[in-house]
């Protein structure tokens, strides 16, 4: 289409013929983030963000994100499992799956689930290797209880 309106457009050809490439890509670059970040689905990362699931029964607290906002490369999230409103989830478990929903893909890497002492759950590593939105889809448990969590970020380059 870039080309079909160079070709249209006259005074354009010499633009287009010269830096259009390299101008392209680079716009192509910065749309592709700025899209993300203006993402309805990406959260604004805080300590303690938590997020009801799709059920209603359970919710999802991100205790702690390291390096916090979510940064491109090995993250390490520290969540904790909960009955929905707050009160304490009886034999939590938690799993992850990471997608970039706009390229089809996940992580290379498969995030390993540890529990903690205190009932948290540490996710590591979290390899976000690209910049752009990342969809982590939290799959909870509660004794018999189950649900789904899912969080997305805006990860920058
Ligand atoms: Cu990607």
């Amino acid at each position: 289409m870039r080309r079909a309106g160079c070709a249209v457009v006259t005074l354009m050809l010499v633009a287009c013929s010269s830096g259009a490439p390299a101008a392209a890509a680079d716009a192509g670059a910065e749309a592709a983030f700025i899209g993300c970040e203006r993402d309805p689905r990406a959260l604004t990362y805080a300590a303690n963000l938590t997020k009801v699931g799709e059920q209603g029964t359970l919710q999802l607290a991100l205790v702690q994100a390291a390096p916090a906002p979510p940064l491109r490369g090995t993250n390490t999230w520290r969540v904790r499992v909960e009955r929905a409103g707050g009160a304490a989830a009886a034999q939590p478990a938690v799993n992850v799956t990471l997608l970039m929903p706009e390229h089809g893909h996940g992580s290379s890497v498969t995030p390993v689930v540890t529990a903690q002492p205190d009932g948290s759950f540490e996710i590591a590593p979290l390899y976000l290797f690209m910049p752009g939105l990342w969809q982590a889809t939290f799959a909870l448990t509660s004794g018999a209880d189950t649900d789904t969590v899912v969080m997305a970020f805006c990860v920058a380059g």
